[in-house]
């Protein structure tokens, strides 16, 4: 009997067969590998169909192979999903963290400015000043107008990163961009996850979230590419008077689970949740979750960040 350790002679038939097997090894792996490829031209197609004002932006094909091994290597790099959970386990979110909200904004008056856009001027929702956008309330002793006005001070405007920049009372320097509604985000496909809100006081939450992809937002509105074609590195968000204010990397962003969500537990977003749109991501603590997001300014510096002004980690991760 031949011991199992010992090599039996290979016949012809065996070498064949060895060979074979090696062969459909290897053709798995090829048609793994081209799989990924094909999803990425996937990606790549869905991306031009899906932002035709892309075509005619007639970009070196260079730039653009990059545009699209950046986005598609952080969309489909080996991403690590929070647990989702089934609809009957979530529970109504408690509100807590009003900085910055407005609950008595007239919601027709929401726009959400888009900042450090590619071409932003090819948009019908181009705005040569995104910062001359009011809103209002119906609480007319809180409606701060986002005008300038010398006769508030200094501190009705709490200075944020995009503000500190560009100095809008001046009226020196213009901060041009795109003024989206709610209707240009719902265009967006709508996703829904059920996921667990941690909130770093120590309680946390099952709820169930509606909304859009940020990674579909940004391909719909894709950001202004660096010299090298790789995206911004990170995005600022805020309150529609700076006063809350949230600094995100770019990979986190574009986590699939990474959510601009405008509705809960099937029920639009109640003004103290955040309407009409926040940010929802298991990925980070609550304090991360920005709720009335009226601004998005794409860019290469770290944001400020609210919480991580007061001593928090800026990543707030989970
Ligand atoms: N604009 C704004 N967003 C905010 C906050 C805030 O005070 N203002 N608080 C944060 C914190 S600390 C938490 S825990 C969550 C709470 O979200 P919820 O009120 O929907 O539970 O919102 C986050 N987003
Ligand atoms: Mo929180």
């Amino acid at each position: 009997m031949s011991s199992p350790n010992i090599p039996q002679q290979k016949t012809q038939e065996g070498l064949d067969e060895e060979v074979r097997r090696s062969m459909a090894r290897k053709s798995r792996r090829s048609f793994l590998v081209g799989g990924a490829a094909a999803l990425a031209a996937v990606g790549a197609y869905v991306w031009l169909d899906h932002a035709p004002e892309t075509k005619q932006l007639q970009t070196p094909l260079r730039e653009a192979e990059n545009w699209n091994a950046d986005v598609n290597q952080a969309l489909f790099h080996d991403r690590v999903l929070a647990p989702t959970y089934s609809k009957r386990q979530a529970t109504l979110l408690r509100v807590n963290g009003d900085v910055g909200i407005d609950e008595d904004m007239i919601l027709d008056s929401w726009r959400l400015q888009v900042v450090g856009l590619d071409h932003p001027e090819r948009y019908p929702q181009f705005t040569p000043d995104v910062d001359l956008w009011s809103y209002r309330s119906s609480d007319d002793s809180t409606d701060v107008s986002t005008q300038p006005d010398a006769s508030q001070g200094p501190d009705v405007k709490s200075e944020s990163a995009a503000q500190q920049a560009i100095p809008a009372s001046t009226g020196m320097t213009k901060t041009p961009g795109i003024l989206l509604t709610m209707a240009d985000i719902e265009k967006l496909p709508r996703r829904e996850m059920v996921t667990q809100f941690k909130c770093i006081e120590g309680w946390s939450q099952i709820c169930q979230w509606e909304g859009v992809r940020f990674s579909d937002f940004l391909k719909a509105y894709p950001p202004k590419l660096n010299v090298d074609g790789t995206l911004p590195k990170y995005a600022a968000m805020e309150t529609s008077e700076g006063d809350f204010y949230s600094g995100y990397d770019m990979d986190s962003l574009l986590h699939p689970q990474t959510l601009l969500c405008y509705s809960m537990g099937g029920k639009p977003l109640s003004p103290g949740h955040g309407a009409p749109l926040r940010l929802s991501t298991p990925l980070k603590y609550g304090y991360k979750q920005i709720k009335q997001i009226a601004k998005i300014t794409y860019t290469n510096q770290k944001p400020p960040d609210y919480w991580a002004d007061l001593g928090y980690d800026w990543y707030g991760g989970l």
